[in-house]
């Protein structure tokens, strides 16, 4: 075995040469390549990217430094069933996960690990997740056979010398080794071992499943040391909401995946919102602390967007269409003749022919979709025209607002806020969402996905709910806990809230209550807009009783969704806190 560039960026912290070196036993590559960051090495690796079959160059007069890949057909998405949480005991992972003994699940992976490089080359990819210089920010290795991986790493992260700058001595590092074996949906394992701050991800070149930092990483081994270090790792997009005299309010918000996390985290605001402005932080994660001053304080600990691209269009998201005209990776979208890219929703007519995500004839006339509904774009945060210059303070944002939300045809009212910490974190403990194909399954049933981390918790989610009941204690300024639903249709299926760049109303009433400046309601769910409260203005055709509607309290529609919960709560109910039950009797009371 080679080390084909050692000594111009490895390093001399014993905890990770040795680790590195143990790993690469195992695999057994044919050359260690310790990727430094730079864009030397970028060029390098793209161009040895494209020459394998990796990556297609697309067209450099419309897409500069934009490059297109194709997955395997069998590995477009996050696989829950295959994922793990391996802690000594089962408890600890909770009914809602995978569990697995770490000893058993070691010996498992390590011998499909074993000589699973031969003939290819280990990349090391140290990073940070979180901006340098951050005490919130932490370090990750990811060890993988894939130049896929690495490049779009590069994108997500901050990769190269300056993690192993931040990183010094220290052992505390997070673990990652992902081998891609065949692809074969058979062999897929993502393992989580928080109580070694390991992950061993194997099978899938995915990019929930490959790219550590993100999924892995930053959610559920990030919730696990949240919970242990007294800090929360979140499933949320951050914005700043600007007024026309300067004044800031951050807002965290949880959506499931695939609900608009993207596209609210860069919101336009309509025009008639002269000189208001939406800045985006993070689009899917916040890792967020306790600051000095009692407040809640976050950071984005990525560095890109991994986004899904179909129904991305300059409507939709400008600042996304924007993101994504340059240095981007695309994967699974449809490929035209002139080497553009395509996919369902974009802008403008469909090309008379192109080639879809599998590389098969499409045209119009074809029946199956051209680019894959989990086809995605990673895309540097840098290429956003709107990304808040706070992006990278290393203090983080103070956050005013906490969102829950979901995707919901039926009960769940546009916005209503909730009475206090705890009643929010019961909202946010009993979020549902229709499924979609952000992960493996049947898309469109209502699923509890509480705070949108079911699938990324790294712990027992009674105790998750636990933790967040304890936060209270250690924020002496908590944000205001708000729930919303962009999706509510009515009996004959329209929608009634025009959604998209007109949520900025919502984003408004909001960012008022947290201000003082808007009045509301009490209902049985919580406080909601007063007339005359919730701006309506310049919306044509929009009418009062239409709000009305979406605000609407459906009593039956209730009955049902308490019964819904009722069996989350059942599930979990051995280590739910007792104040959630609390709050749910509360709330029948009400109704
Ligand atoms: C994502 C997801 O990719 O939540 O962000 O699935
Ligand atoms: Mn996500």
């Amino acid at each position: 075995m080679e080390t084909s560039n050692l000594g111009s960026c490895n390093t001399t912290n014993p905890a990770v040469t040795a680790w590195v070196a143990d790993q690469a036993r195992l695999c057994e590559p044919d050359q260690v390549y310790w990727c430094d960051g730079s864009t030397a090495e970028k060029d390098a690796l793209t161009a040895q990217a494209v020459a394998a079959g990796v990556l297609i160059q697309l067209n450099q007069e419309k897409l500069p430094g934009c490059y297109y890949h194709r997955s395997n057909p069998n590995d477009v998405a996050r696989v829950e069933q295959c994922t793990f949480i391996c802690t000594e005991f089962e408890e600890e992972a909770g009914p809602t996960n995978n569990w697995a003994p770490p000893g058993e699940m070691y010996t498992k992976l390590q011998g499909l690990a074993r000589g699973s490089m031969h003939g290819r080359t280990m990349y090391v990819i140290p990073y940070l997740m979180g901006p340098p210089g951050s005490p919130m920010t932490k370090v990750g290795f990811e060890l993988t056979d894939s130049i896929y991986v690495v490049l779009s790493m590069r994108i997500m992260t901050r990769m190269g010398r300056v993690a192993l700058d931040h990183l010094g001595d220290s052992s505390d590092f997070n673990r990652g080794l992902h081998c891609m074996l065949d692809v074969n949906p058979d062999r897929r394992y993502i393992c989580h071992f928080p109580q070694d701050n390991t992950i061993i991800s194997v099978g899938s070149a995915y990019g929930g499943n490959a790219l550590l930092g993100k999924k892995c990483f930053a959610l559920r081994i990030g919730s696990y040391l949240a919970r242990r270090q007294g800090w929360l790792a979140e499933h949320m997009l951050i914005l700043g909401l600007e007024s026309p005299t300067g004044e800031k309010t951050y807002v965290a918000a949880a959506f499931p995946s695939a609900c608009g996390k993207t596209n609210f985290a860069m919101l336009i605001p309509p025009p008639h919102y002269k000189g208001w402005k939406v800045w985006t932080i993070g689009d899917d994660i916040a890792w967020m602390k306790p600051g000095p001053d009692g407040r809640l304080y976050a950071i984005n600990p990525e560095a890109g967007y991994f986004g899904v691209v179909p129904g991305t269009n300059y409507k939709s998201n400008p600042n996304a269409m924007n993101s994504i005209q340059r240095d981007t990776i695309y994967t699974n979208v449809a490929l035209t003749p002139d080497l553009d890219v395509w996919w369902e929703g974009k802008d403008g007519p469909p090309p008379a022919e192109c080639l879809d995500w599998k590389g098969q004839p499409w045209t119009p006339e074809s029946k199956e979709k051209a680019a894959h509904p989990n086809s995605r774009f990673a895309a540097p945060m840098t290429n956003n025209p709107m990304l808040a210059p706070e992006a990278s303070d290393p203090n983080g944002v103070p956050i005013s607002a906490i969102i829950f939300g979901g995707r919901r045809a039926d009960t769940m009212p546009l916005v209503y806020q909730a009475f206090n910490w705890i009643h929010g974190v019961y909202i946010g403990a009993t979020m549902g969402s229709e499924t979609t194909a952000a992960a493996a399954g049947t898309v469109g049933n209502v699923r509890r996905d509480p705070m949108a981390m079911l699938p990324f918790c790294g712990y027992n989610m009674g105790e998750y709910f636990r933790h967040w009941i304890t936060m209270r204690k250690l924020i002496r300024r908590p944000p205001r806990i708000f729930h919303v639903n962009w999706f509510r249709k009515s009996a004959a299926g329209e929608f009634l809230w025009p959604g998209f760049g007109e949520n900025m109303r919502v984003l408004k009433w909001i960012a008022d209550r947290c201000n003082g400046r808007a009045n509301a309601d009490e209902t049985p769910l919580g406080w909601v807009p007063s007339g005359g409260h919730f701006d309506l203005g310049e919306l044509p055709g929009y009418t009062n009783a239409k709000f009305e509607q979406v605000q609407s309290i459906d009593y039956p529609e209730w009955r049902r969704e308490l019964l819904q919960q009722d069996e989350l709560f059942m599930k979990l109910y051995s280590h739910l806190p007792k104040e959630l039950i609390f709050q749910r009797e509360l709330l029948v009371a009400r109704l």
